[in-house]
Formats: structure tokens, C-alpha cells, sequence
């Protein structure tokens, strides 16, 4: 806890220097609406080009509520992911059409992924991959 505040301080102080550079890390939690395939947030917006935290938190306590947040690049890529995902026990192949993928969120569990957002300002879906939840468990980050 200390060391992480130290490095922040580092990381103000840093930035105090006239740099144009940022090491600013935009923040964003979704949870998992209760025990429902449903994320608690379907919609978010960040800056193009930020560096973004996001975090999973899976809030279920019923069996096999497994959740992860996958940032997709390409809609149209979408089917494909989500058939070998669900052949990969819920978990998406790497692809180029994936922008950011969370580890699945077991009960309880909170997982986290850093990214940085596309330039290119739009809508970019994301959905769960577990196992039958990407038709209802889906949203938008929206890059502006
Ligand atoms: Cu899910």
C-alpha cells in the first residue's frame, strides 16, 4: 500500500515536469448484476488514447455465475469469438479483433486488466464469454 502510494507520488511529481505525456489511468469497475447474467453497467466512456483500468467484479454468489469483460475491436467478430470462447470454457482465444479481455471473475472475485483505448473514437462493444452469457451480458465503451 505504501509502495503503490509512493509510486503514484512519483508519478504526480513526474508529471509536474512540463511533460506531455500522461500517466494518468482512467478507472472503471463493472460488476455483475447480482446473480443475473447482467452486467451492472452496460455503458462507459474514456478518452481516445487513455490508459484505462478496468475491473471486473463479479458480485453472484450462485454456482457457475463465472464473468469476464471482453473488449471487442470488430462487432462482426463477435460470433466467433464467443463459439471458441464457449469451446474454452469460457475463455476467448487471443485475437486481433480483441481489444482487452479480464481473466473470468469467480464468485466473489474481482479481476482487473489495463489497456490503452483505441484513437478512433466510437463505440466498442464488450461482452461476457462465459458460457451462454454474451446474449445479455453486453455494453458499449464509448471512445470520444
Ligand atoms: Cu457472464
Amino acid at each position: 500500500m505504501k509502495k503503490t502510494l509512493i509510486i503514484l507520488l512519483s508519478m504526480i511529481i513526474l508529471n509536474c515536469g512540463g511533460s506531455t505525456t500522461s500517466n494518468e489511468v482512467t478507472a472503471i469497475t463493472i460488476g455483475s448484476l447480482g446473480n443475473e447474467m447482467k452486467y451492472d453497467t452496460t455503458e462507459f466512456t474514456v478518452s481516445a488514447g487513455a490508459t484505462v483500468k478496468l475491473t471486473m467484479k463479479n458480485n453472484a454468489s450462485m454456482a457457475n455465475m463465472i464473468h469476464n469483460v471482453v473488449i471487442v475491436l470488430d462487432e462482426t467478430a463477435v460470433p466467433n469469438i464467443v463459439k471458441y470462447a464457449e469451446m474454452n470454457d469460457g475463455n476467448p482465444i487471443p485475437s486481433s479483433d480483441i481489444l482487452a479481455m479480464t481473466s473470468l471473475a469467480d464468485l466473489g472475485e474481482e479481476v482487473s486488466v489495463e489497456f490503452v483505448a483505441p484513437t478512433k473514437p466510437g463505440r466498442y462493444l464488450y461482452i461476457c464469454t462465459y458460457i451462454a452469457h454474451a446474449a445479455t451480458m453486453r455494453g458499449y465503451m464509448i471512445v470520444e
